[in-house]
């Protein structure tokens, strides 16, 4: 027991003797003194060399293993920090040239292609198309064409024409041409053609060739700017 505890106090006064003199050459190629605090020797990080620090070295005493290189590790650090700065400009930059792009898609793209297009649809006279949108809105722009049955695109008459009167004279009877929309809803628009809107219907009659007898629906959400 006697021999053991000697051998212990040996060890450690052989060991202590080792990392100070480990120390004192390190502080003599640094160009210290022996009595200048060295960062690399405060194990713990506490700002003092003392018996805590020998003590942890002392533990480890006799182990071996890959040496690590710390100035080199924290020259690779700086080198990784610097690449990671570079990245981030370069992302501010990418993310200036996106906000620019926005800003100029948004002020240039025009209307664009519609949200909802019916395609062109026959609809006979003195009836009412119901169309789905399914488009979650009724803020949008509308726009309804009409085409007759020669194919000749035009929009006369949209809203609805009263044409004729009793009291004219020679007096004719009134009749009702064109189309218009209502009942719009977040998914719906109901379409009217007017009951005297016909093609070759003949004197005092609605004109034909400004006829609905196709019609196209159109529709745009209209977008609100950012808030
Ligand atoms: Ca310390």
């Amino acid at each position: 027991m006697m021999l053991k505890k000697k051998y212990i106090v040996i060890s450690s006064i052989g060991i202590v003797s080792i990392l100070l003199g480990s120390l004192f050459y390190y502080n003599i190629v640094q160009g210290q003194g022996v009595g200048d605090y060295d960062p690399w020797a405060d194990i713990n990080d506490d700002g003092k060399i003392d018996m805590r620090d020998v003590y942890v070295v002392a533990r480890k005493f006799g182990t071996t293993g890959t040496p690590i290189n710390k100035t080199a590790l924290l020259l690779e650090l700086l080198r990784r920090i610097e690449l990671l700065e570079a990245n981030m400009t370069e992302m501010k930059t990418t993310i200036i040239e996106l906000n620019a792009t926005i800003v100029y898609l948004n002020d240039t793209r025009g209307l664009g292609p519609p949200d909802y297009d019916s395609g062109w649809f026959s609809i006979a006279a003195g009836t009412s198309v119901c169309l789905t949108h399914n488009l979650g809105t009724t803020d949008l722009l509308v726009y309804v064409i009409g085409k007759n049955a020669e194919g000749n695109i035009h929009l006369f008459g949209y809203g609805g024409d009263a044409f004729g009167s009793l009291i004219d004279n020679p007096p004719r009877p009134e009749c009702h041409q064109g189309l218009y929309w209502r009942g719009l809803t977040t998914t719906r628009i109901y379409i009217d053609r007017l009951l005297q809107d016909q093609s070759g219907a003949g004197s005092g009659a609605p004109r034909g060739d400004v006829a609905w007898d196709n019609a196209r629906v159109m529709l745009w959400k209209i977008q609100e700017p950012p808030t």
